[in-house]
């Protein structure tokens, strides 16, 4: 077996993927976890092994090769745990997986750009264009598994791929006030949902970490950028989240200092 280690941010949704997969094998400890600290500066060493680039989760090899894309990461520990598989092994019902897999890119990019705003004239629509992806999810869910839970009989492949977004969008119901509506439209995803919420192999962060780490992202900075006035991103390691006080929730107006938000050590 290959020796190898994945590098990722702490609180990072797509790294919290291939835990869940390893924790439905029941193979947890087989990966080791590298956290990088994205408030600073990256290690020459690893950016000459991506060529540059920044994003995470990377797995490394011991012989040095690397692999990028949590999807294409967690197809691989698929690949090499075959024991107590996580894909669908038929064709047609892994295709479907593979469908509704492939509706999490606008599904990601919605909820981070709803939580990113900062013009509260936009915010209806972002809340519109979020309510039509969930409509996506619950139209698919109603075609493919109109009476079960998960997409199949239990929690697998697209849910090990959605469930660590339904967490970070815990944000979105904190800083914008945004849940499912109650009603049919969206009864479908919310049962999928708050299933996935629940499972026991996917409980490796709470709602308080999501909200105290993404203060950042909810006043428009991403992946450990500085705000202004600021000499510290909520993305840092230490102080430990469970010593900060909860950040406000109104994030169009009032701006935290870093006292406010507890991350003066
Ligand atoms: N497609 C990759 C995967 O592995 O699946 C995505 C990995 C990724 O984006 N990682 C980010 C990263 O490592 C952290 S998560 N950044 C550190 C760095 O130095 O590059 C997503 C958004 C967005 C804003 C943020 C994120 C996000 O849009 O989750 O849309 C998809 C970053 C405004």
């Amino acid at each position: 077996m290959p020796h190898f280690t994945v590098h990722h941010i702490p609180v990072c949704p797509f790294s919290q993927r291939l835990k869940i997969l390893m924790a439905l094998k029941g193979l947890s400890d087989q990966v080791q976890y590298q956290v990088i600290d994205i408030t600073r500066p990256r290690s020459e060493r690893l950016l000459k092994l991506t060529r540059g680039t920044t994003a995470l989760p990377v797995l490394e090899f011991d012989d040095g090769r690397i692999l990028k894309e949590s999807l294409v990461i967690l197809q691989y520990l698929e690949d090499i745990y075959p024991q107590r598989p996580v894909a669908q092994q038929d064709p047609w019902r892994r295709a479907v997986e593979n469908m509704l897999t492939r509706m999490e890119g606008d599904f990601v990019t919605q909820g981070y750009t709803f939580v990113m705003n900062q013009d509260p004239g936009k915010t209806g629509a972002m809340r519109e264009k979020m309510l039509r992806q969930y409509a996506g999810l619950n139209g698919f869910l109603e075609d493919h598994s109109p009476d079960g839970t998960f997409l199949f009989e239990e929690f697998g492949w697209a849910e090990a791929v959605f469930t660590p977004m339904f967490m970070r969008f815990w944000f979105l119901e904190y800083y914008e006030d945004f849940d499912l509506p109650p009603g049919n439209e969206c009864a479908r995803v919310r049962r999928w949902r708050d299933a996935c919420l629940a499972h026991p192999c996917a409980q490796q962060v709470t709602r308080e970490e999501i909200v105290k780490f993404y203060y950042d992202y909810a006043k428009g900075a991403g992946n450990g950028a500085l705000l202004p006035g600021r000499k510290k991103s909520s993305f840092v390691i230490e102080p430990d989240w469970p010593l900060r006080p909860w950040p406000p929730r109104d994030k169009y107006g009032h701006s935290a200092t870093d006292e406010e938000l507890g991350l003066l050590a």
